[in-house]
């Protein structure tokens, strides 16, 4: 069977076991790995666990696409098997030693990444371990269920291990890949609508780097978003309201792509989509595809789908496999560079939904650091598609922990994406389109129709006495714009009784 799917020949004598394929992993090496929440290599991180148990002391340099699954981040994390690691992660024990300064963190755009390897900016690329559905006749990689930056990884390493998927065999033909010419050479990305196809549907690569092959049946094990909430579901419907009456009004076009993030409110959009009426057809051009994509093109209500990776729960996966003839058509999986290029994500138009940790009155936007200095997960891409979305629209649920602190605040304790970046904030309390209002304007919406009720007194209060003292075009009185974190973080509650 695994020669079905090694279908070079001269490459079947490379197959072997996890801990041959291992020795070529050691200490201080930088192991380039795909994975973009799926499609990450299973066995080998397994294999350098084992070794770490049996007491070899060695740490890498790790570097995938985005997050992993516990099988990689959370094992080798645990396991104190890093050094360093790059771009955006999402794994509990991870976040922990990344912010106990025990693992080296740099964060990324996402759509930088591979351009940022090829020009050398990460150092040697010494081994790329990626999951594959097969290698072809002619000796290149058919990817899994993501992208991510695995065609660069692949071009860049000097060795390269392969885990074949028993669980991907009929992915053959939903990728476009297709990796840009770099400054100053790069021409125009030649996407002019969401489901246009400009490369080839494998993975280019050198058979002669190849250094190991391994068969896996092991499962991707990606994070389950819940089912829509009260406060997700409340969220969707102020974005579906608004975009609605923005098309009816004449000032955008139906038909623009939309990009969601992964998460319940992402989800809470799309499952929007099903009931309504004014989106019949729609495009989604966006970074991860998760369930939702699937119940929609079932709907008929997709004209295609483009992103880097499918996130799926077993169940979605299931049926996304047993009738995949149905799916393939319609979706697209790219590299990040290309799912998040901002020039693409320009010109296409894209309606961006993004999740923000905190949002200050004036709209600026801290995606990643809580409190501004523990960092949750990393920027991903959403400033790829903030910056460049047609619309672009933060939100967040009003509060955080159970109530005790306020999403929006005086002055966000870390800046990820400015005021200039966003169009849109939304809460489970309204929405405020910032694109016609002065900084003041905005603040005053924000604090009425964003804030929860319980923290707009002490927002208002803050705001007027900024205006009456320190005045100016965006009044902040500096020495106070963080009373809010303050008080959380000496009672535990942002509350000012
Ligand atoms: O912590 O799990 O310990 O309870 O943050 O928050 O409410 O579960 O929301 O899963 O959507 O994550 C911004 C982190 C939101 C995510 C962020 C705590 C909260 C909880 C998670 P617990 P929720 P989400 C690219 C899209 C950046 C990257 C990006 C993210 C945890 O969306 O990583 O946008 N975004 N990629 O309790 C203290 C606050 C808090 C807070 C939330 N103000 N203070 N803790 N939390 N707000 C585009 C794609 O297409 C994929």
């Amino acid at each position: 069977m695994l020669t079905d799917r090694v279908r070079y020949k001269p490459l079947q004598d490379k197959i072997t076991d996890p801990a041959t394929a291992a020795r070529h992993i050691q200490d201080g090496t930088n192991l380039f790995i795909s994975g973009f929440t799926a499609g990450y290599p299973k066995l080998i991180p397994q294999e350098l666990v084992k070794r770490a148990e049996q007491g070899e002391k060695f740490k890498i340099n790790l570097f995938a696409g985005a997050s992993t699954g516990d099988m990689v981040d959370g094992i080798l994390a645990r396991a104190d098997l890093l050094a360093s690691r790059r771009p955006y992660m999402s794994d509990k024990i991870m976040r922990e030693k990344i912010n106990q300064g025990k693992i080296a963190f740099k964060d990324d755009h996402l759509s930088q990444l591979s351009a940022k390897v090829r020009a050398g900016e990460w150092g040697s690329c010494d081994v790329a371990v990626v999951e594959a559905a097969a290698i072809t006749e002619k000796g290149h990689l058919i990817p899994t269920m993501s992208v991510g930056n695995t065609p660069t990884y692949v071009q860049e390493a000097d060795k390269i291990i392969i885990e074949i998927s028993a669980h991907s065999p009929q992915l053959e033909g939903i990728h476009d890949i297709f990796i840009p010419e770099d400054p100053p050479y790069r021409m125009p990305i030649p996407i002019y609508r969401t489901g246009d196809r400009i490369g080839k549907p494998f993975i280019e690569m050198d058979p002669s780097r190849v250094v190991a092959i391994l068969f896996s049946t092991e499962q991707d094990h990606c994070p389950i978003f819940m089912p829509s909430n009260a406060i997700s579901t409340r969220i969707a419907e102020y974005i579906l309201d608004f975009v609605r009456h923005e098309i009816i009004k004449g000032r955008m076009p139906a038909s623009l792509p939309w990009q969601a993030g992964v998460g319940d409110v992402a989800n809470a959009v799309l499952s929007g989509f099903i009931e309504d009426k004014n989106f019949e057809s729609i495009d989604i051009f966006s970074e991860v595809l998760q369930d939702s994509v699937l119940d929609l093109i079932d709907l008929g209500k997709v004209r295609a789908a483009s992103g880097s990776a499918m996130t799926l729960s077993e169940k979605a996966r299931d049926r996304f496999f047993n009738e995949i003839y149905r799916y393939r058509d319609k979706i697209v999986l790219r590299p990040v560079e290309i799912s998040n290029s901002p020039e693409v994500i320009r010109r296409l138009g894209v309606i961006a939904i993004n999740t923000a940790i905190e949002v200050d009155i004036y709209g600026q936007v801290n995606s990643t650091h809580v409190m501004g200095t523990q960092l949750m997960n990393g920027i991903g891409g959403s400033g790829d598609y903030l910056r460049n979305g047609a619309l672009s629209i933060i939100v967040t649920p009003s509060t955080a922990k159970g109530g005790l602190i306020s999403a929006i605040v005086p002055m966000v304790s870390h800046v990820d994406h400015s005021e200039h970046s966003v169009d849109v904030v939304v809460t489970e309390y309204g929405l405020v389109d910032t694109r016609p209002l002065t900084p003041r304007q905005v603040a005053e919406q924000v604090i009425k129709k964003c804030a929860h009720p319980e923290f707009r007194d002490q927002l208002w209060d803050y705001y007027q006495r900024a205006v009456r003292e320190r005045g100016g075009h965006e009044p902040h009185i500096l020495e106070k714009a963080f009373f809010m974190h303050q008080r959380f973080l000496e009672c535990g509650d942002m509350h000012v009784k």
